[in-house]
This record gives structure tokens, sequence and C-alpha cells, in this order.
């Protein structure tokens, strides 16, 4: 079974990871460089099945990057919660003011000027993959560049977008995790994702993007007329949090089930006409759920 490359991976770090203090203070053990493979060719999809995945949440955090849109209001208004952390804790510093997460999340939905000020994650994913402004100040959209060359000269070696924006790293709520993503037509029309993620919080992360990224290859093959092939996922700091030993040992005693499958219902003109109901998953039977605390 695929996912026994990421249990072996969980188990690789428990036993041989590297113990350090990191930037959030709670320490990790980690390890340089990783590879997993997951072959979407049968309709199967990389949603963990060893612990139960919010696929639908992961999926909502690909479309708003998608949208290029980077405000948190967008997110809770689709129910998302994943990202409000880091605004927050932003948000407590500057202002000293002890406030709930909820009535964080109630004021950034209902108040505009409150969102603008304090509910915006600065210049991340969806700014660089759909605006990434040039020295000259020309702005480039790299999805929609993407699709084109995937669609007219499929046999490129130049297919990927990066968020890597160097010049505006300093403004984002956090730089880009899961950063470039290249992408590899075959002959006979499959598309192949190859995704590079510097940094990777095996046991949180890690799930949310496998997701993703084989969300946006449905899409993009879609776009392009190509059925999906390989997604080779590269990590660089592969790590688990301290806290989170437990729940690594929990879910490597667990054994996989099969892959769901994934379908989008619809094809829409483009690469930002679709919703999170264009996804259908089937045969999606998991574990229960690991409850784990997020690193800030
Ligand atoms: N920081 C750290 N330390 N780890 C991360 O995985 C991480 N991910 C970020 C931003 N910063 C991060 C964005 N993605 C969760 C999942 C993905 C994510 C952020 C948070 C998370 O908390 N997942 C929980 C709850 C899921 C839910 O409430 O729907 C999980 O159990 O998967
Ligand atoms: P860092 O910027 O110090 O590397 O911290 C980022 C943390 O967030 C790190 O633990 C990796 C994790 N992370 C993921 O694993 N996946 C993601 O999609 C994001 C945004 C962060």
């Amino acid at each position: 079974h695929p996912e026994h490359q990421y249990l072996d991976l969980l188990q690789r770090i428990l036993d041989h990871g590297d113990q350090r203090v990191d930037r959030t203070g709670v320490g990790t053990r980690s390890l340089f460089g990783a590879m997993i493979r997951f072959d979407l060719s049968d309709g199967s999809v990389p949603i963990l099945t060893t612990k139960r995945v919010y696929w639908k949440t992961a999926v909502k955090e690909m479309l708003w990057f998608l949208t290029g849109d980077t405000s948190l209001q967008s997110l809770l208004r689709e129910n998302v919660k994943i990202w409000t952390d880091w605004p927050l804790a932003q948000y407590r510093r500057a202002t000293g003011q002890d406030i709930s997460q909820d009535a964080f999340e109630q004021r950034v939905l209902t108040d505009d000027a409150f969102a603008a000020q304090w509910g915006d994650l600065g210049p991340i994913y969806g700014k660089q993959w759909r605006r990434w402004q040039g020295a000259d100040g020309r702005v480039h959209d790299q999805i929609a560049g993407l699709v084109e060359t995937l669609k007219h000269n499929p046999a490129s070696r130049r297919m990927l977008f990066h968020a890597w924006n160097v010049a505006e790293l300093d403004q984002m709520a956090l730089p880009p995790c899961h950063m470039v993503y290249q992408f590899h037509v075959t002959s006979d029309g499959r598309l192949n994702c190859g995704l590079y993620q510097r940094s990777c919080d095996l046991l949180l992360g890690a799930a949310f993007n496998f997701t993703g990224a084989a969300a946006l290859q449905l899409m993009l093959a879609q776009q392009a007329d190509l059925r999906p092939g390989e997604l080779v996922w590269m990590g660089g700091d592969v790590h688990l949090y301290l806290n989170h030993l437990d729940q690594a040992r929990e879910q490597i005693s667990r054994t996989p089930r099969p892959f769901p499958t994934m379908r989008l219902l619809r094809k829409p003109a483009n690469m930002d006409g679709y919703r999170i109901e264009d996804f259908h998953v089937e045969g999606y039977a998991p574990h229960d759920a690991i409850k784990a605390d997020v690193a800030v």
C-alpha cells in the first residue's frame, strides 16, 4: 500500500530524527530529504486512511490559494479555520489583548476594517501564484501561464510555479512551505506533478499538502485534457514536533485501507471556476481522527 511510504517516514523520524529546538520553541525530530510517490492514474488520491483527514478543508484551502486571495476572512467564510493561529498570534503580540480564537474569527468575519488590518496573511501562496509582481511592475499569473503551456507545449521542461518570492518573504505571515510545483506530461498524455516542500510538519501539514496537491493535479489535468499520473512529493526538512510523538506511534500501529477515488463532477471554463461541490470522493473509510496541537 502506498501509504506505507508515509508511515515508514514517520517511523524513520521517530527512530533517527535529529532532535533540536525549532522556531516555534516546541522542538522537533527532523530528517533532511525525503520522497514519496503516489500513482493517481487509477483514479485514487492520497487522502491518508490511517487517520481521518478533513479532505474538504484541504481542497478548500487549495481553491483559496487559486483565487489569489490571501485574506483570512474568505477562508473563514468557507468555515476553514486552519490559518487563524498565525494572524491571531500577531494580533495578540501587537495589542497585548488575550482574545479567544472564536472571538477573533467572529471579528474578522463581521468587521471588514478589522479584517483588513489583522486578517491578512501577506503576499503568501495565492498572491505569488496569480499576481507575482516583477521588478519592472509587470504582474505574472503563473497558473494561467502553466495551463497555456500544458495545452500547447506539453513537452516543456519549464512547467512550474513558485511561491518563494525572496523580495516579499518578510511581509508573509509564514514563508511558503510547499514552495514549488513542477509538471511533466508523458507521451501518452499523463500529467505528473512534483511538489517540493522545504519544511514539512509530517503529522499535521503533510496530510493536507498531499490532498491539496492531488486536487490541484486533477484540476490541471482536466483543464489541459490530460489524465492524472504520478504525484511525486519531495520534502526538505521533514519533522515531527515533540508533542506529536505519541500520535505518530498510534498512527503507525494502524493498517492502511484502500485510498479513495476523487472525481471532478464538472469542467469549468478555466482554473478560476472550481467550487468545493465539484469534488466527489468515493470509498473513503479512514481510521479515527488523531488530535494534535499545531505549533505556531
Ligand atoms: N504550522 C505548523 N507547525 N504545522 C503545520 O502543519 C502548518 N500548516 C499550516 C500553517 N502553519 C503550520 C497551514 N495548513 C492544520 C492543517 C493544515 C494547516 C494548518 C493547520 C491543522 O490544524 N489540522 C488539524 C485540524 C484540522 C481541522 O480543524 O479541520 C488536523 O487534525 O489535521
Ligand atoms: P517554518 O517556516 O519555520 O519552517 O515553519 C512552518 C511549519 O509549518 C513547519 O512545521 C512546516 C509546517 N507546514 C506544513 O507542513 N505544511 C504547510 O502547508 C504549511 C503552510 C506549513
